[in-house]
Formats: C-alpha cells, sequence, structure tokens
C-alpha cells in the first residue's frame, strides 16, 4: 500500500532548500553505487550542513518527514532512489536526480529494478527476469486499510461477514448451506435439507425457541433431540435446553439483523474441528532432554503449550455442543535415528497432560535410506517434499480419514503443511514467529553470498509459498507482522524484496490482508511464578541449583565461577546462535569495569566443546566465548553452564537468580518473540531485553522492564550498571536506616 500524497511535496521541498540539498546529494552520489541505510544517510546529511540551525530549517517539514522515514536509498549516480516508510505497511518510493533536484515517483518493481543495478545490473536489466507477484491472485478479497487494525483478522472478518449478510433476506445463503456441509462421519450436524433456506431455517429456529423455552434449563439435548430432528435441526446446537436456545438465538440475531459480536458467537459455537495436524519439523522435537540443543528451544516449547490448550478447548467445546466426538491432535516432526539420548528416534510419543494428543515422528527417507543424524534447519529443504508424502500416508492411517484443520510451524513446517493441505483440500493454519529474512541485514539482496551457509533462496521460497497458502496466519506480537514505527516487520519485509539473479517478488504477502491474526505465547503459570511464592517453589531443586552456580569446580556442565557470591547475578539464557548475541553481552561486560563491580554474570546455553556440536553457529560462538572469557579475565565473574534441557528446573534457577536481587538480560541482535523473556519476568526478575523485534512490545520501558540496543552495547552496559548502582543505593540506604533504627 502506498500513500504518494505524503512525498507528493517532495520537489517544491527540495526547492526550497535547493542550495543545501544539491550539496547534500552531491555528496550521496559522490560515494558511488551502493545501497544506504537511514543512519548512514543521516550521518552524510549532518557532515555536508555542519551548522545546526541551518540543518534543522532544512530538515523540518515535509522534507525532514520523508528523509526520516526512509529505511533505505539506492544510489546510482546520478540518482538516488529511496524507499520510504511513512507507516506500518504504508511504503512510497522515489527517484531524485542529483542535479536537477527533479522527483519522480516510481513503483516498487523500479524501485527494486533500481537496486538490483547494485548487485547484478545485466539480471537488472534483463526483461525476462523471472518476477513474482502474489497480489494478482488477491483481486476481490477484502483487505484492512488501517495499519492499526494490523493483525485483527478475526474482528474485520466478522464485521465484513455481517455487512454481506445484510444486504436483504437471501444474503444469508451462504450461510445456509454452509451448515449444511456440516457433519461428523457422515452424520449430519446443525441442520438438514429439511432446512436448506434461509426462510424455512428463520421459521423453523422461531418454533423451536418457544418449545425448548419451557424446558428446564438443564434438559438435556437427548430429551428433546428427537423433536428438534421433525423440524429439520441435527446434534451441535448444545448439550442441554440452555445452550441449544442461545446458540439458535445468536443464529436468529443474524438472520434478523447481523452483528459482528454474534457472527464471531455463533461461529465459534459451530462443530466443525476434532481433528488437528501440526508439523514442526526441524530440530529435537519432544518433551525431555531437548531443550538448548541447535534449533530446539522455545518452538517447541510454544507447540507443546498450544497442544493442551488446543485439546481442552476442543474438549469444552464438543461437550458444550453436546456432541460425543472424540478428538485428536497430532504433531507431526521428523524422526532422528541418532537421537542424541532423547525420545526423537520413537515414532510416537503420547503428550503428557493431554488425552488425545502425540507426537508422530516420520523419518527423512532418501535414495539412500533414512537419514540418520540431525539436520540443520538451514539444510532441510531437500527432505522436505518427500516428508510431506510419508507424513500424509501417515497421518491418514493414524486419523482414518482427513484432518479437519493442519497448522505449520516456522518455514519447514509450513511448506510441508501448505502441500499437504492443498492435497487433501483441508483448512491451513501458519505459525512462524521467526522469519529469518529480517535476522540477516539485507538477506535478500546478498542471497547468493549467504547461500551456501543459509540457503535463503529455498528459506525465503518457502515462506512465500505457505504464507500465501495459509487461510489464516497467526503472529505473535503487532511487530512480527508490519513492525513499529521505525521498523518494518517480518511479514512486511515480504512485501517486496529482490533476490538478483533470482526472481524479484514485485508482490509477495499483503500485511493488510485479514488473515492476520495476532496471539501472543504465554508463558506456563504453573512453572514460571514469581519467587516471592515461597510456599509453591520447587525447593528440590535448590541443591542442585546452588551447586549449579557456586560451586568452584569446573566441570563438563559448568565452567568459571563466582567469587563473590553475595553479588546479584545478571542472567541470560539461549541457544547459542549468533542472532541470540550471547557473545556480544559477555563481551558488554567483560568491557565494563563498573557493572564488573556491582554484579556477577550467569549464561545458560550451549556445549563448551566445539567439536560436541554439529551446528555451525554454535561452534562458532562456543569458540569466541571462550576467547572472550580469556581476553577479558573473566573467570571469577562468570559462570558458563551448558545448556539446561528441564523446565521446571530453569523456572527455579529463573527464581534462584531472583533471590540474588539480580535481573535478566536478553541481548539478541533479532528476537522474533522471545519467550525467556516473559518466563522470567513471570518468575519476578527485572528484565533487559533488546529493542530490536518482539521484546521491544513485550515490554515497556521504564515501567514493566528495560529496553537496550543490541547494537550499543556501550549504552546497553551502562544502563544495566546503572539500574544496579540505583538498587545498590536504595539498599545501602535501607541498610542505614535499619542499623539507625537498632543502634536507637
Ligand atoms: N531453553 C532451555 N534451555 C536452554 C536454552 C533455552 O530450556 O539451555 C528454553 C527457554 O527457557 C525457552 C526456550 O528454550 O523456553 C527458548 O525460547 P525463546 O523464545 O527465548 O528462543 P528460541 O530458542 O525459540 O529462539
Ligand atoms: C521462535 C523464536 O525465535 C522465538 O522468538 C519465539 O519466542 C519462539 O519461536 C516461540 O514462539
Amino acid at each position: 500500500m502506498a500513500s504518494a500524497a505524503a512525498v507528493d511535496t517532495m520537489p517544491d521541498a527540495l526547492r526550497q532548500s535547493r542550495y543545501h540539498m544539491k550539496r547534500c546529494f552531491a555528496r550521496l552520489t559522490g560515494l558511488g553505487r551502493r545501497l544506504m541505510k537511514f543512519q548512514h544517510i543521516k550521518d552524510e546529511i549532518e557532515q555536508t550542513i555542519e551548522d545546526k540551525i541551518e540543518r534543522s530549517k532544512v530538515l523540518e517539514g515535509s522534507l525532514g518527514d520523508i528523509l526520516s522515514s526512509t529505511q533505505e536509498a539506492a544510489v546510482v549516480p546520478p540518482y538516488v532512489a529511496f524507499a520510504i516508510r511513512h507507516s506500518p505497511g504504508i511504503w512510497d518510493y522515489v527517484k531524485v536526480h542529483a542535479d536537477s533536484l527533479s522527483v519522480d515517483i516510481i513503483t516498487s518493481t523500479d524501485y527494486l529494478k533500481f537496486k538490483e543495478t547494485l548487485f547484478d545490473e545485466d539480471w537488472a536489466k534483463d526483461e525476462n527476469a523471472l518476477e513474482i507477484d502474489f497480489g494478482a491472485f488477491n483481486v476481490g478479497i477484502p483487505s484492512l486499510v488501517l495499519p492499526s487494525s494490523i493483525g485483527d483478522g478475526l474482528g474485520y472478518v466478522s464485521k465484513f461477514m455481517t455487512s454481506m449478510n445484510s444486504k436483504g433476506p437471501e444474503s444469508a445463503k451462504p450461510l445456509v448451506e454452509y451448515l449444511l456441509t456440516l457433519d461428523h462421519h457422515g452424520e449430519k450436524l446443525m441442520i438438514n435439507e429439511t432446512l436448506n433456506t434461509v426462510g424455512k431455517l428463520q421459521a423453523a429456529l422461531l418454533i423451536a425457541d418457544v418449545f425448548i423455552s419451557a424446558l428446564p434449563k438443564d434438559t438435556p439435548y437427548q430429551n428433546f433431540e428427537q423433536k428438534l430432528k421433525e423440524w429439520g435441526f441435527e446434534k451441535g446446537w448444545g448439550e442441554n435446553a440452555e445452550r441449544v436456545r442461545q446458540t439458535m438465538r445468536i443464529l436468529s440475531e443474524i438472520l434478523q439483523a447481523p452483528d459482528p459480536t454474534n457472527m464471531e458467537a455463533f461461529f465459534s459455537r459451530v462443530p466443525a474441528i476434532y481433528k488437528i495436524v501440526i508439523f514442526s519439523v526441524h530440530g529435537y522435537f519432544g518433551q525431555a532432554d531437548v531443550l538448548g540443543l541447535p534449533d530446539t528451544g522455545g518452538q517447541v516449547v510454544y507447540i507443546l503449550d498450544q497442544v493442551k490448550a488446543l485439546e481442552e478447548e476442543l474438549l469444552l467445546r464438543i461437550k458444550q455442543q453436546g456432541l460425543n466426538v472424540k478428538p485428536q491432535i497430532l504433531v507431526v516432526t521428523r524422526l532422528i535415528p541418532d537421537a542424541q539420548g532423547n525420545k526423537c528416534n520413537q515414532e510416537m510419543e503420547p503428550i503428557a497432560n493431554t488425552m488425545h494428543s502425540h507426537i508422530l515422528r516420520v523419518p527423512f527417507n532418501t535414495e539412500k535410506g533414512v537419514l540418520g543424524p540431525w539436520v540443520s534447519r538451514f539444510d532441510i529443504y531437500p527432505y522436505l517434499e518427500r516428508f510431506s508424502l510419508d507424513a500424509t500416508a501417515k497421518i491418514l492411517e493414524l486419523m482414518e480419514g482427513k484432518p479437519d484443520l493442519i497448522i505449520g510451524n516456522y518455514t519447514d513446517g509450513n511448506l510441508v503443511g501448505s502441500l499437504v493441505a492443498s492435497k487433501l483440500g483441508v483448512t491451513l493454519g501458519t505459525i512462524a514467529h521467526a522469519l529469518e529474512k529480517t535476522k540477516y541485514e539485507d538477506s535478500d539482496v546478498k542471497w547468493r553470498e549467504l547461500d551456501p551457509k543459509y540457503h535463503f533462496s529455498c528459506q525465503f521460497t518457502a515462506d512465500m509459498i505457505a504464507m500465501n497458502a495459509a487461510d489464516f496466519i497467526i503472529t505473535s506480537t503487532y511487530q512480527e507482522i508490519a513492525g513499529s514505527k521505525n521498523r518494518p516487520g517480518q511479514y512486511e519485509s515480504h512485501v517486496a524484496f529482490t533476490m538478483p539473479g533470482l526472481y524479484r517478488v514485485v508482490s509477495g504477502i499483503n500485511v493488510f490482508d485479514p488473515k492476520f491474526n495476532i496471539a501472543s505465547p504465554g508463558a506456563d503459570q504453573s512453572i514460571y511464578f514469581p519467587f516471592t511464592e515461597k510456599q509453591k517453589r520447587l525447593t528440590k531443586f535448590q541443591p542442585a541449583i546452588e551447586e549449579l552456580l557456586f560451586s568452584k569446580e569446573e566441570n563438563d556442565e559448568h565452567i568459571g565461577f563466582l567469587a563473590d557470591r553475595k553479588k546479584p547475578i545478571i542472567f541470560t539464557m539461549a541457544r547459542l546462535d549468533i542472532v541470540k548475541n550471547i557473545t556480544g553481552l559477555t563481551e558488554w561486560y567483560g568491557k565494563n569495569k563498573r557493572l564488573r563491580n556491582l554484579v556477577n554474570f550467569v549464561i545458560v546455553g550451549g556445549f563448551f566443546d566445539p567439536s560436541k556440536s554439529k551446528d555451525r553457529e554454535e561452534m562458532a560462538e562456543i569458540k569466541k566465548m571462550h576467547s572472550l572469557i580469556e581476553r577479558y579475565q573473566l573467570k571469577g565473574q562468570i559462570r558458563w553452564i551448558a545448556a539446561q534441557t528441564d523446565r521446571y528446573r530453569n523456572s527455579e534457577l529463573y527464581r534462584c537468580i531472583a533471590d540474588t536481587k539480580g535481573a535478566f538480560v536478553q541481548p539478541a541482535l533479532y528476537e522474533a518473540f522471545g519467550l525467556t523473556v516473559i518466563e522470567a519476568m513471570n518468575c519476578g526478575l527485572p528484565t533487559f531485553a533488546t529493542n530490536q523485534g518482539g521484546p521491544a512490545e513485550i515490554i515497556i520501558d521504564g515501567v514493566s522492564g528495560f529496553h537496550i540496543d543490541p547494537n550499543n552495547g556501550e549504552e546497553s552496559s551502562k544502563k544495566i550498571a546503572d539500574f544496579f548502582e540505583k538498587c545498590k543505593g536504595i539498599l545501602d540506604i535501607g541498610i542505614g536506616c535499619l542499623k539507625q533504627d537498632s543502634d536507637a
């Protein structure tokens, strides 16, 4: 979506500051062909117009607004092309001639071509270069307009359906037709062919209402089932008279004069889903001894939490609607024959605290047989098509038919989900929480350079196929879809982008599509509760945690030691991915003497021996950790603990850190959501978390925690040190007062 109005003022604004602007543009083009980010452009302008007053005069008004909304600029002398983002999801592209300062509003396609010339000029000029336009398939699909409504798809769809059903008596016909399709194993639900028109349904609902109103509210459905059947009603309206009457009233009101609240309420009662398949393919997907292993973190925790919640919800709805159906949920993942002492080599595993949910593991079959070892999520693509076929066969067998809903998670699960859903003709929901594209700067235009390591050409293609195939997309936050004021969202970065030499995406996804819905993950409150709830504390873990944190010896589980155990602890826990930036935090700590004097530092993550890891990034990070501990002489102040796999013990670890009056720090270069942030906060730890990604939306800076800038370690470590200094000051005053009291 673009707003040409804002850039319409650009020619005038440039004209008014012609002298300074000509110098600025000469400076930009003087640098030669390049891609520049906002900060870089700002620095150049500041250096050109040295005088502060002059500079602010020039940058006041619309020119300043436009420049501050610029995400990047492609410099191809004598032109500079700007990608301007006015607000989430709203972009304009303009091309300015550096000498004449003439301004042309250009299309996203032209902007991408301009950008491509910086990387592969021949391809940029090639008329046959592959161009992808998913937008072309969206004609006629209703779309939101307001950036503030992005992510509230359900609310919008309810309103849209309300308006569609308000166009006269026959406009509810599709609703009647939909109800007629409902059945379970061939048994009709809600209505049968007797009620095949809006008029007949309305009349029958009236009669039924009079009849049911006369019954005691708790009369079981079976007692009046026969009567309702005579009028054309089938099972599914409710378990007793009260519930049936409510459901019928809601529908009668919709047929009389639809409104979004009733629309949503009615559809939440329609029995349509009993069997769900969730694809979460990569990593070690298990319930024990897997967390902290490469590629195995929040996604596993999140899916297992969701399965429990989904099963509870299914059971409740089935009961409330008066049906006698068993739900079934299968989490389908990869079977890893070379599992490292966990259950990832078992085909079926019941999911704890559920009755009808299982993990189903299907191996990666290749021409050479079943693949044994774990495979990084970046290298997984060659196996997925075959996996989809094998998984489909197994699912059909176990479910004795098709599932009612397929959910994908992360790129690989979403791609498999889209293949299986399209083959079986089943509704598809996708979840990503971590699209890789925004984690690595310019990962699209630099795809050639990054492909040997990350295979982004496959990953971004898979992401776009899945997100466009999805009937709905669940995101963790608003920022995941459309970012914040200054930073584009993860999905938004797929709107228009290019991989020079491969293909150009002129319309990859529409962030205003109502398929986007925000439903944030939570932390299991029965595990992650505040350290102050003494009676609930998991004291059985405390001796082991004491050893883990404070014993002086180094072994396979911990290295380093804490010489002064009275100091508070700053704590971090993550997989040792580069993006998690644990080495960054170690370096900030190493460099900041004040912080080192105030607090100890405890890390949980990875292994100590790089040769034990099969993950490229983890190996590099392990080596870096050792060299930082050496360079900054951290022993005595740092405790590095290997990845921990027990969620219960980890929750007590957070609380033990809180006992030391410590804090949690999440320093990621980019974090999609960040489960550790909410786990730590639930345990009562003051939390400092990256301002790049989900945590920026989870935490209100200075109110519920603190934002830190992973790209400015000095400022971030100062912020942490200031906090502890302030706390120490308050504590010293408190101790002073207590002493005075006792002296008196
Ligand atoms: N975790 C763990 N042991 C570790 C590292 C992480 O149990 O050594 C858990 C952590 O408590 C959280 C999840 O793994 O539940 C990590 O989720 P997050 O969203 O923070 O990051 P992700 O790993 O998904 O990128
Ligand atoms: C993936 C991530 O990268 C994390 O930021 C999330 O917290 C996790 O999934 C669960 O949603």
